[in-house]
C-alpha cells in the first residue's frame, strides 16, 4: 500500500505512525498538495492529502477514514483506538480536541503565513487561534494511559504541528502533560522517522 502525503500535514504523519507502530509495510509517496495538485486531485477529488491507496488500487481518502480501516484490519485486540464503550467515547473526546486544535490553529496558519498580506483578516485569525487554544489546557488534563494509542499519536502530532506552525501557542512548560506525552512518542523511532524540521506552505 502506497500512503500518499508530506510529513508536514499531521494527518498525514498520524497515519504513518499508526502504520508503523502496528508493523504494517507502507510506501511513502511525498507528491505536494501545492506542488502536485491536479496529479493527487486524480486520486482524491477534494485535493486532499493523507490517501492511503490499497494494494487492490482502491484510494483510501481522510485520516480519520483510513485509521478506522487499519483498526479494522488488524483487528479489536490491536487496534489503536478502543473498539466499544467508554473507552471509546473518552478516546474518540481526545482526538476530536486533537484535530480540532489542529483545524483552527493550522486554519490561522493559512491566513497568516498564505493569504496576501492586504487580504489578511486579523479578527477571524485570533477567533480561530482562540477555538484551537481552548482545547490545549482540557487535552493537559488527559490521564494518558501507559499503551499507546490513537489518543496518544494524533495528540503528539498536534503538538508538534503547534509548535511548528504557531510556537506561541503552546510554548513549553505552559501545558506540561503535553510535554510530557511529546517527548514520550517523539522518542519512539515511528515518530522519529516522520518528523520534519519545518512546514512547506507557499508563502503569500
Ligand atoms: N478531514 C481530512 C482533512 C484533510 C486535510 O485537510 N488535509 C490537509 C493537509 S493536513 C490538506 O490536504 N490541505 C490542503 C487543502 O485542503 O487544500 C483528514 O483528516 O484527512
Amino acid at each position: 500500500m502506497i500512503l500518499v502525503g508530506q510529513y508536514d500535514s499531521p494527518l498525514t504523519r498520524r497515519v504513518a505512525i499508526s502504520l508503523s507502530v502496528l508493523g504494517i509495510p507502507f510506501e511513502h509517496d511525498a507528491r505536494s498538495i501545492f506542488g502536485d495538485f491536479e496529479a493527487l486531485r486524480a486520486i482524491n477529488p477534494l485535493g486532499r492529502i493523507p490517501l492511503l491507496v490499497l494494494d487492490d488500487g482502491m484510494a483510501l481518502i481522510d485520516s480519520a477514514a483510513i485509521l478506522d480501516w487499519i483498526d479494522r484490519e488488524v483487528g479489536p485486540e490491536r487496534a489503536l483506538m478502543p473498539m466499544s464503550g467508554p473507552a471509546r467515547t473518552t478516546a474518540m473526546q481526545t482526538v476530536a480536541l486533537a484535530i480540532g486544535a489542529v483545524e483552527k490553529i493550522g486554519a490561522a496558519a493559512y491566513e497568516r503565513l498564505m493569504r496576501p498580506a492586504q487580504y489578511r483578516w486579523p479578527e477571524w485569525i485570533a477567533r480561530c487561534r482562540t477555538q484551537g487554544e481552548g482545547a490545549l489546557p482540557v487535552l493537559d488534563r488527559v490521564q494518558w494511559s501507559e499503551r499507546l494509542d490513537q489518543a496518544h499519536i494524533t495528540t503528539a502530532c498536534m503538538v508538534s504541528y503547534l509548535r511548528t506552525v504557531d510556537p506561541e501557542i503552546i510554548p513549553r512548560g505552559k501545558y506540561p502533560s503535553l510535554d510530557t506525552l511529546a517527548d514520550r512518542c517523539e522518542a519512539m523511532p515511528e515518530f522519529a522517522a516522520t518528523r520534519v524540521d519545518g512546514y512547506a506552505l507557499p508563502r503569500g
